[in-house]
């Protein structure tokens, strides 16, 4: 499945709870927390939460300032397309 810009950009502002324009660790949080809770007995440690959050922060994060912004957010996802 491949994401349009416009989906993209959906996503983002979904994540982004406090509209600010920027997705911090606090609100990778709150997706990591929605999906462990789906998954609750494969994904439910905090050292595991904690482990997802790094990844996705490693992943999105590119210039590693803490906060993701729009431009990182697709470009993150298309390069993992690539
Ligand atoms: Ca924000």
């Amino acid at each position: 499945m491949t994401l349009s810009d416009e989906e993209l950009t959906n996503i983002f502002y979904q994540l982004d709870t406090d509209k600010s324009g920027l997705v911090d660790r606090k609100e990778i949080r709150v997706m990591v927390e929605k999906i462990v809770n789906q998954h609750r007995d494969k994904l439910g440690s905090e050292a595991n939460i904690q482990a997802q959050i790094e990844f996705l922060m490693g992943k999105f994060d590119v210039n590693q300032d803490g906060q993701i912004t729009l431009k990182e957010f697709i470009e993150a996802y298309r390069g993992a397309k690539r």
